[in-house]
């Protein structure tokens, strides 16, 4: 009998090492010979394989069976390992100031952590050598962006986790038909280890093998290589989602010269028929998978969702921005989530999907902060801590505020029917917007591309719950890219300005703010379904409707010019769009402080005048 086939002297249990292109041979046998793993498994994205990894990872209890569902199981983490890790994420790169900007002297930078490339190996050095002893390696291969479509990029993830290889199926094209498209080309190398070779020398709490303390997520993006150490969370260690699809794809966007942003994308089809493909930007806690498939309460309308997370764009020839979703599923946030703020969303999760952190009930079904009112009477929940029979005068919340699922872009019922196409869908819109309790209106248009890559700039929001900032302050959030900018904001605020070019078929920028409030703290705005009314005022601005009247801000729509017919309650319309003069002194003022704190020399010059005339034009003198 032949044993089975060899890398590095480790045991390959899955798949054929002569199958793989020799530049990936040569990349899993030096990861091989760096984390001495005790077996290797080649992915091939079959349906059988993963069945085996349902089968492992409930044979390492990390995680439970849902029999409630359709194939769906629910993992519980250490709870120190919940979230993406901002403050463990680093670009690596020669020099500082390709990175980050140079904050003022005594401002703590905020536009993320740089590492130069010879601490980055001492880092490698003191964590990778020996780290996947006892544990296998699966390779896994994986296109973001449809198989062989011109905008996508292959790469190539090594993981000790099961958990990572079956959530990276779900959320990447991950199977051995990439290497077809791959042939000896270069791919992303992308490089993760939970850091808790075998035998452990701490206890595994909650089965979730993870090292907090040694937690490292690392960018090379002059050659395209992650290294991921010590965290099996959802950024941290899909590679392809936040690594690849913004830090590294941003890095490959500007030397090719197109867009890799934090962006949903959405169609939408008007009661005339017309349909039309927006991309919008949003900072976390905004709803950005609530509006990638709403639903309208207003008969003849047509959502339909391309993606709700990332937007890969490109001119094409004839100068139009075509986007396409570099990812396979949704890896979105469920408390929150129920039947009023996204029905859409509650009739996909609930088949083939991984849930990370939330609760069980005990008819083998989930719970979150959001499904009371749709929680059977007779069942107990036991929290994602494992708190059983768990209340709500527990004190602490069933689900963790982080907890996710893990499901296919197939699963969406109103899925775009061109989600898939290579040549990607042409955009005549971009949003970008915020939490804003204060000050700003519910839709504004920008000026010109300038004024709007200004706006995109200038985003904040207030931060409810975010990873690693408690409280309710209002944050600075370029483009909402802040934790995936992975090239110096100034030179990305640049990039943004110097898409504009007179062939091409430039979109309007808009800013939407459903959370105004009154001065009683009440929302202004119903939002959810409803922001099809705002949409639709959007749709009819792409085609020049003269809807809209001049404001120093930007282009306010026209009073009524929005469709309020049916809502529930009466809209105010002054309170919704006024433009508070001192509120407007204060935000300017802000706006201007923090680009000279934290981008100063490298903010480039048409934005320091987009400042200044809109100065003006309020009436703010110096
Ligand atoms: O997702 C939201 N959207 C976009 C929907 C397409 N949320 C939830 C944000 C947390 C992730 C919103 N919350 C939106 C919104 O447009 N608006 C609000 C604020 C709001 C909350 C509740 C009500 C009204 C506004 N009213 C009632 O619940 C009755
Ligand atoms: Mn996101």
């Amino acid at each position: 009998m032949m044993g089975n086939p060899k890398i590095e002297n480790t045991e390959v249990v899955h798949g054929n090492p002569q199958e793989l292109p020799k530049k990936v041979l040569a990349f899993v046998s030096e990861i091989a010979q760096l984390c001495q793993p005790d077996k290797i498994w080649l992915c091939d994205g079959s349906e059988d394989e993963n069945k085996d990894f349902t089968r492992l990872m409930l044979e390492e209890n990390l995680v439970i069976n849902l029999p409630k569902y359709e194939n769906c199981v629910l993992a519980r983490t250490n709870p120190q390992d919940v979230a993406r890790m901002e403050s463990k994420t680093y670009i690596c790169t020669e020099e500082k100031r390709e990175a980050i900007p140079e904050p003022k002297p005594g401002v703590k930078g905020t536009l993320g952590n740089w590492m130069s490339l010879k601490q980055l190996d001492e880092e490698i050095k003191s964590r990778f050598p020996g780290c996947m002893k006892g544990r296998t390696l699966y390779l896994l291969p994986f296109s973001m962006g449809p198989i062989g479509s011109p905008i996508s990029h292959v790469g190539i993830q090594a993981s000790d986790s099961v958990y990572v290889a079956a959530s990276m199926r779900i959320m990447t094209r991950m199977g051995k038909n990439v290497y077809k498209v791959l042939g000896d080309k270069d791919f992303v190398k992308c490089i993760h280890s939970v850091g808790v070779p075998l035998p452990a020398q701490k206890p595994i709490i909650n089965n979730w093998p993870c090292d907090p303390e040694k937690t490292m997520v690392a960018h090379k993006t002059k050659t395209n290589e992650i290294w991921s150490y010590g965290s099996g969370y959802g950024g941290n260690s899909l590679l392809g989602k936040k690594c690849f699809s913004l830090r590294i794809g941003s890095a490959i966007a500007r030397r090719e010269g197109w867009l890799a942003e934090h962006m949903l994308i959405v169609g939408i089809t008007n009661p005339q028929g017309v349909k039309k493909y927006i991309v919008g930007a949003f900072p976390s806690q905004c709803g950005k998978t609530n509006l990638a498939m709403l639903t309208s309460p207003i008969p003849g309308y047509k959502i339909e969702c391309v993606g709700d997370d990332i937007a890969w764009m490109r001119f094409d020839e004839n100068g139009v921005l075509r986007a396409i979703n570099p990812e396979f599923g949704f890896f979105g946030v469920c408390p929150g989530t129920n039947h009023h703020t996204n029905p859409v969303a509650m009739d996909m999760i609930f088949k083939n999907t991984i849930f990370t952190n939330v609760a069980k009930t005990s008819d083998g079904g989930v719970f979150w902060e959001g499904l009371e009112k749709e929680l059977k009477t007779h069942v107990s929940i036991t929290s994602w801590t494992g708190e059983k029979h768990w209340t709500r005068d527990s004190g602490k919340p069933a689900a963790h505020p982080n907890a996710r699922f893990c499901t296919p872009l197939v699963n969406c019922p109103i899925l775009d029917p061109h989600w898939n196409s290579p040549e990607g869908v042409p955009i005549s819109a971009i949003l970008f917007g915020g939490r804003r309790p204060e000050g700003i209106p519910l839709i504004y248009e920008t000026r010109s591309w300038k004024h709007g890559v200004y706006a995109g700039a200038s985003v904040s929001s207030e931060a409810t719950s975010a990873a690693e900032y408690k409280g309710h302050k209002v944050m600075h959030d370029p483009f909402s890219a802040r934790p995936f900018l992975s090239y110096n904001a100034g030179k990305y605020i640049e990039h943004w300005l110097q898409m504009e070019k007179d062939y091409r078929k430039m979109p309007k920028i808009f800013h939407v703010n459903w959370f105004r409030k009154n001065k009683e703290g009440h929302y202004l705005w119903p939002g959810f379904g409803e922001n099809i009314r705002v949409l639709d005022w959007i749709m009819r601005r792409c085609d020049n409707e003269p809807i809209a009247v001049e404001s120093p801000i930007g282009l306010l729509p026209k009073e009524g010019s929005i469709n309020l017919e049916g809502l529930p309650d009466p809209i105010n319309w002054e309170e919704l769009f006024e433009l508070p003069e001192d509120f407007w002194k204060r935000e300017m003022n802000d706006i201007e402080t923090y680009f000279n704190q934290q981008i100063g020399d490298d903010l480039p010059p048409a934005i320091r005048e987009e400042i200044e005339n809109q100065k003006k034009r309020l009436g703010i003198s110096k």
